[in-house]
């Protein structure tokens, strides 16, 4: 199903489907936006089922409860979060509306893709492996962001062509762009989860 909100600087549409239907998704997903800022956080579980499920639940628990912190700390509380689970991976993200900057860090295969209004694409790159509570230091970046720049986190149960991402960083809204993308996806691999969304 196909969820839009529109909000005052960040309209954001976000679409998830499980391998199997009926059987619980492995992949969790929270946006989020306050008077100065836009967060968001999509994490995948290890493995499928039930225990994907838990182990990527808690992340997007940390990320709901404290979303006023630096995406720095957050992931540090994610990673403890995930003791005592197989684990997850999972990218975070945090755009600062009067700064113009957005900060990310991902670990594991979850990409976020961004397309400035001058049409550049930028590849925010996780760092490998996964979080499962040991002890580990976060690589978070910065990017410096034009109003009307649009953004795609998804999960690997989807794969984009570089078309794919071309049109919808081209989409007219976030809403266009996940029913274009919804067609695209309609074999399914794995667990699938994207959050796509314009910033002005
Ligand atoms: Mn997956």
């Amino acid at each position: 199903m196909i969820e839009n909100n529109v909000h005052y600087h960040v309209d954001w549409s976000t679409f998830q489907r499980s391998k199997v239907e009926g059987q619980c998704n492995g992949d969790s997903y929270f946006a989020k936006e306050t008077d100065d800022y836009f967060i968001c956080i999509v994490a995948d579980g290890l493995g499928s089922g039930q225990a994907a499920h838990d182990a990527s639940t808690k992340t997007v628990k940390v990320v709901e409860e404290h979303h006023n912190k630096n995406v720095d700390t957050l992931m540090s509380l994610c990673n403890k979060s995930l003791q005592y689970t197989r684990g997850a991976v999972l990218t975070i993200f945090k755009v600062h509306f009067k700064k113009n900057l957005l900060e990310y860090c991902g670990v594991g295969n979850i990409r976020l893709i961004i397309g400035q209004p001058s049409g550049k694409i930028v590849h925010a790159i996780p760092k490998s492996g996964f979080l499962s509570g040991k002890p580990a230091k976060f690589d978070v970046r910065e990017i410096e962001y034009q109003a009307g720049f649009m953004f795609i986190a998804y999960s690997d149960g989807i794969e984009l062509s570089s078309p794919d991402k071309r049109n919808v960083m081209k989409s007219q809204n976030p809403k266009a762009a996940a029913s274009y993308l919804r067609q695209k996806c309609s074999i399914i691999a794995d667990d699938m989860t994207f959050v796509i969304g314009k910033v002005t």
